[in-house]
């Protein structure tokens, strides 16, 4: 080979692999999905997180939340945050359900007492291992973010007790142990992206769905589903991520900003989760829903053993049942 064909040969590889080398030094934008209107406290903990790793890198990475799912639903961005087209991402943990065994765990029916335990759960040994199993995956977990708790919304029926489910079609995210739930419960359950939840209720091609008071008003789930009974069945918590792709790239000054940035934003989070939990069940209450109040829910906690039994019945998903429920 000549002297110049080889410089140029060179010159092409150079040119090809510099952007996978991604040399910490080189400035990056970073594409961050998430699925929730911009004022939402998982939004603005997003934005607090791209805006201190940016200050932190000195623009270096640069980063820009793209709200709304404007990037696409949930399971489309779980995949493309592992193929390495999406950056970093806010995910509720059930998506995962199926991919990652130990997120089954802290998705189970009532297995919190309460945020507290939640929190203290999520911030321990559990969460670590949450975590060993996401990374399996391409999935980085930074930090944890609160999603409250879960109740069912209908169009018509009003629910007290397990009864009162029987034969309701509810939507619910694409996960066994979510279908197995509803089966459990008597439901019929219809699984389907979040984005088309709104119509599905609007149709009357789903008698109802369930999600926390601030996914339930800022989707304006409630102006078709009128009907709010606190059953409070799931308190699954969400993640803020990135990809392993970019981080296997970065160096360990980095990583120790983009933590900090992380932990930093899900205690902003936090805060605004606790607010906004009770302006949306204000603003749903003006607006003429109703709310039942469950205060006894033994009846439906008590057909939850074949849910457990099947998604928690492996000894490592035991253990951390277990782990669970021996924190304070
Ligand atoms: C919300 C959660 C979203 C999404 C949604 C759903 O509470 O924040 O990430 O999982 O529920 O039900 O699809």
């Amino acid at each position: 080979m000549s002297l110049k064909r080889a410089l140029r040969a060179a010159a092409v590889a150079v040119a090809v692999l510099l952007p996978w080398m991604g040399s910490p030094s080189q400035a990056q934008e970073w594409r961050g999905w998430n699925i929730h209107v911009p004022d939402y406290p998982n939004s603005r903990g997003m934005d607090r997180f791209g805006e201190l790793v940016m200050q932190r890198t000195n623009n270096r990475i640069r980063m820009r939340t793209y709200h709304n799912a404007t990037l696409g639903q949930q399971d489309e961005a779980i995949q493309q945050m592992r193929l390495g087209t999406i950056d970093f991402a806010n995910y509720n943990l059930s998506p995962f359900n199926n991919l990652a065994p130990s997120t089954n765990v802290v998705t189970l029916p009532f297995i919190f007492r309460d945020v507290p335990h939640l929190h203290r759960v999520m911030d321990g040994p559990v969460g670590e291992a949450l975590a060993r199993d996401l990374e399996a995956i391409g999935i980085i977990a930074l930090a944890w973010y609160d999603a409250g708790a879960r109740s069912f919304y209908t169009r018509d029926r009003q629910i007290r007790t397990p009864e009162d489910m029987r034969g309701l079609k509810i939507r619910v995210q694409t996960s066994d142990l979510w279908i197995d739930m509803m089966r459990a419960l008597g439901a019929n359950p219809t699984p389907l992206p979040f984005g088309e939840v709104y119509t599905a209720l609007q149709s009357g091609v789903i008698d109802g769905a369930e999600n926390n008071w601030p996914s339930y008003e800022s989707q304006r789930h409630f102006e078709h589903a009128r009907i709010y009974s606190t059953t409070e069945h799931s308190n699954v918590p969400e993640v803020l991520a990135v990809s392993r792709q970019r981080w296997q790239r970065l160096n360990d000054q980095e990583r120790n900003i983009l933590r900090d940035a992380a932990r930093e934003s899900a205690a902003f989070q936090r805060q605004l989760w606790a607010e906004r939990e009770r302006r949306s069940r204000e603003i749903v209450v003006a607006a003429g829903v109703t709310v039942v109040d469950i205060t006894d829910r033994r009846p439906f906690a008590n057909l939850m053993e074949s849910v457990y039994a099947k998604h928690a019945g492996t000894p490592q998903l035991q253990a951390l049942v277990r782990r669970i429920r021996e924190t304070e």
